[in-house]
């Protein structure tokens, strides 16, 4: 991995030293919570997408979890993860802030252990393959139901909640598939393992709603996009059926960024190629990370401005 240094509890860290012990509960009971993030070059050297947003998420889905103090707080998380990406001398990456249980493995309750966190960058490209992007994926619906609210706390990115996620990719790729479709407990469309999902139906593009789905920071940046491109943004139930007959799909999340669905269940969507609106939005995306629209400026945080002098240890 192109990494040097891992950001562990206020102190960088050699990667290979990055380690935590066998009885840490959050490897037992996935009690953790984390944040995939990306960073992008731009002229101005390296810009954090939308930091803000990933790190007031970290510390709810840490406070949905149970956890009642923090020993940071949102601003310092962010200079940190800003730390991580130039003491790398990474330009474009994708950073993994993962806050945990720490202490010993045998009692569920998270006041038994204390919380810990750890800021990991590295360069990760095509996260759904190298030509998701531009040709579009193959998708099926998971034989797997994705969470009921009340049983897992879907609006948190906990780690053990992405139990799930395996189990859905791991079935969808041992079939052939790129991606698999969650449903929810009612049958109807929630999410992919990693990414939030657009149906487009003449001209007009639908997502679920969020009850039982993460509110994907993609997500949002999406239909603040295809609102200023013009298009309308309705968040309704979505049936699998509609699926199959819809113009586009298409999924976005930070490390899959925006991709066309291009055929589900053995059905071709649409032209069975990354559609035109799909086309549109991807083209806002990627200008806006880099820095290139103006009215998109403040969904960027620069790497190089603000510089703070990091802790190393030996
Ligand atoms: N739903 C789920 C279940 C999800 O994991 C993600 C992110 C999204 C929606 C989109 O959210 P956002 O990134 O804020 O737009 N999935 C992460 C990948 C997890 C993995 O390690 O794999 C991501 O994209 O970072």
């Amino acid at each position: 991995m192109d990494t040097k240094y891992i950001w562990m509890d206020g102190e960088l860290v050699e990667f290979e030293k990055a380690t935590v012990h066998f009885m840490t509960p959050a490897l037992h009971y996935g009690a953790a919570v984390f944040e995939g993030i990306r960073a992008y070059e731009t002229a101005k050297g390296p810009a954090v997408f939308r930091l803000k947003e990933h790190a007031e998420r970290l510390v709810n889905s840490a406070y949905v979890l149970g956890f009642r103090e923090l020993p940071w707080t949102e601003e310092e998380i962010s200079t940190a993860i800003k730390d991580v990406v130039r003491v790398n001398g990474l330009s474009s990456c994708y950073i993994r802030p993962l806050l945990y249980m720490n202490g010993m493995a045998g009692n569920l309750s998270i006041d038994s252990g204390v919380p810990a966190l750890g800021i990991a960058a590295w360069e990760w490209n095509n996260y759904l393959g190298e030509e998701a992007q531009l040709k579009g994926i193959r998708a099926n619906i998971s034989s797997f139901t994705r969470h009921q609210p009340n049983i897992m706390m879907t609006k948190a990115k906990i780690s053990g909640n992405y139990a799930n996620s395996i189990l859905a990719k791991t079935e969808s790729a041992r079939l052939g598939f790129d991606e698999a479709i969650m449903l929810n407990t009612q049958g109807y469309v929630a999410e992919c393992t990693g990414e939030n999902l657009f149906v487009v139906r003449k001209n007009k593009i639908f997502s679920p709603q969020l009850a039982d789905v993460l509110a994907g920071i993609t997500r949002d940046s999406v239909i603040t996009i295809a609102k200023d491109l013009g298009y309308e943004v309705i968040e309704s139930l979505i049936s699998r059926d509609q699926l199959y007959t819809a113009d586009e799909v298409f999924v976005s999340g930070t490390a899959a960024e925006c991709v066309g669905l291009r055929e589900i269940d053995f059905r071709r969507i649409g032209n069975g190629k990354t559609g035109p609106i799909t086309v549109a939005i991807q083209n806002v995306y990627q200008n806006a990370v880099h820095g290139n629209l103006p009215q998109y400026q403040g969904w960027l945080d620069y790497v190089n401005v603000n510089v703070s002098i990091p802790q190393f240890v030996d």
